[in-house]
């Protein structure tokens, strides 16, 4: 089964949680995805009941190492997301990042200008459905 690693914004702010609910159970219907719980509305900047921020760190590179694919929602900025984006290049994964149209927001150019990710702007959610059966078959 596809080991998919779901990557969204948690300390970089949950103002999109509810979309990232939406897409992971989209992403169940093509693989096992590793990262469910980042769409739990529990986990909240403050912090996931008994973990360290080390424990955390060294369980999402595990996952990472283990993925198949790397799915980012990017929309909403966080530095953990950029970072597990360029630690998965690093591991030569494949790399979808999914980034929401807006009047105010920019993608950042360190995504957008990177050759080695698959980048996909979408603006319903019906579109990003369109995206992830294009991208993961
Ligand atoms: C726990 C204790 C303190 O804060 C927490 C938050 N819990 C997390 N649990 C799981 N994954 C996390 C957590 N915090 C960050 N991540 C990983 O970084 C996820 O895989 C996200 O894709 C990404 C979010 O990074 P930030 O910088 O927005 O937090």
């Amino acid at each position: 089964m596809l080991k998919i690693y779901f990557a969204g914004s948690i300390r970089g702010g949950r103002e999109d949680i509810d979309l990232y609910k939406k897409i992971i159970r989209h992403l169940q219907l093509k693989g096992e995805v590793l990262t469910e719980h980042i769409g739990y509305g529990e986990i909240t900047p403050e912090g996931e009941t008994g973990l360290s921020d080390y424990e955390i760190y060294s369980r999402d590179l595990h996952w990472l190492s283990i993925c198949d694919i790397i799915v980012a929602e990017v929309t909403t900025p966080s530095l953990g997301v950029g970072f597990e984006i360029a630690k998965a290049i690093g591991l030569k994964k494949k790399v979808l990042c999914m980034f929401r149209i807006q009047d105010e927001k920019k993608l950042s150019a360190m995504i957008s200008g990177c050759p080695d990710i698959l980048i996909r702007e979408y603006q319903t959610f019906e579109e990003a459905m369109q995206i992830i059966d294009m991208c993961i078959i």
